[in-house]
């Protein structure tokens, strides 16, 4: 074959050379020093218009979980556990890589009354997301956080971060790390410490940052900002918000608050994003299609989202995957119903590619 008919008009080869087209002796003699070639292999590194994805739409269902993470509480003491999750695993990635997207690790988390899950930190960022109980609480670097079904709380990079149960029943939520990426770098690891001396007054979110526009005067100017200073978000304060920006929201748009640093307005960590959407009943809701990935737990209502033409019909407590690229919309059937987002589109912005279409 002439090389110029292989050629697309742009000048690029239509098809590149495979490793079966050099001499065997040849490859034997690079791959000996541990030295391979680039083109038999470019494609499928940087294949053309559309990344590869092995990520599939999927959903887990809260009612087919529950029972087997309450059943975990009974076969593994918590002192065998450390933390007692159920690690929610993509399909498309099977069950060794425990990913729900590539970059996002999500987990159900049980507690039981009077269980403490032991003092430590990590490179891996987290969060947690209530999902349902009373009386559990995380305490990060010393502030004492109260967990009610809604609340976000962050457990930032490398801070200390421990988990009680001070009520009664099972305590449950839905935690969402950046491990994979941070296991990737192979830079994941953890250290153990005593338990914290948590401070007896509420957290940050009850009285320094209740109202945004508002901020303890003494942090305007300061050269040493905490980096997280709000660690904990009500959500009874966020359903309010929502139902505040639903009233003057145009109904074909989005009805979405993004959790943020209230000092600087930017994402409150530096690899995962959160949001909070009202989805209004009846009405289809296709955003944009984006390069991030995503996790979707539904905290309120039912309906159904489709995802790249696979449907999926969810209710409160299920969670759903969506991989980059993907073309989604949401429906909520009956009323509206509640989402919360983690996405990892503040990793792709600080790597400078983040896309939407
Ligand atoms: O609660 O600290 O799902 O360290 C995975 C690793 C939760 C936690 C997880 C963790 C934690």
């Amino acid at each position: 074959m002439n090389a110029t008919d292989a050629l697309n008009p742009l000048g690029h080869a239509a098809s590149l050379g495979r490793l079966e087209d050099l001499p065997p002796e040849y490859v034997r003699a690079i791959h000996d020093l541990s030295v391979a070639p680039l083109w038999p292999q470019l494609r499928g590194l940087l294949p053309r218009h559309q990344p590869v994805r092995h990520t599939q739409p999927f959903m887990w269902r809260y009612q087919d979980v529950r029972p087997h993470l309450l059943r975990a509480g009974e076969l593994t003491p918590i002192d065998k556990a450390e933390r007692r999750v159920l690690v929610l695993c993509n399909p498309g990635h099977g069950l060794d890589k425990l990913v729900a997207t590539p970059s996002i690790y999500v987990g159900l988390q049980l507690i039981l009354p009077g269980e403490v899950a032991p003092n430590h930190r990590h490179t891996p960022t987290a969060v947690r997301f209530v999902i349902e109980g009373e009386g559990g609480y995380t305490t990060v670097n010393g502030e004492k956080c109260p967990m009610h079904p809604g609340d976000l709380i962050l457990t930032p990079a490398l801070n200390w971060h421990e988990h009680g149960h001070e009520g009664s029943g099972p305590v449950v939520w839905l935690d969402a790390l950046d491990l994979p990426f941070i296991y990737q770098m192979e830079a994941s690891y953890a250290i153990e410490g005593p338990p914290q001396a948590a401070g007896a007054g509420p957290d940050a979110s009850q009285n320094r940052y209740l109202r945004a526009g508002l901020l303890p005067y003494a942090s305007l100017g300061q050269a040493l900002r905490p980096q997280y200073p709000q660690i904990r978000f009500p959500w009874q304060d966020v359903r309010q918000a929502l139902g505040a920006l639903a009233s003057v929201t145009a109904r074909d748009e989005a009805v979405q608050l993004a959790y943020v640093n209230p000092e600087t307005g930017r994402p409150c960590l530096p690899t995962l994003g959160f949001s909070a959407q009202q989805l209004r009943a009846g009405q289809d809701f296709s955003p944009r299609r984006r390069s991030a990935s995503s996790v979707i737990h539904v905290i309120e209502g039912r309906g159904e989202s489709e995802i790249d033409g696979v449907t999926l019909k969810w209710t409160q407590g299920d969670t759903l995957a969506v991989p980059t690229h993907a073309q989604v919309t949401h429906r909520a059937t009956g009323r509206d119903a509640y989402l919360f987002h983690v996405d990892d589109a503040p990793m792709q912005r600080a790597l400078g590619f983040y896309e939407d279409f």
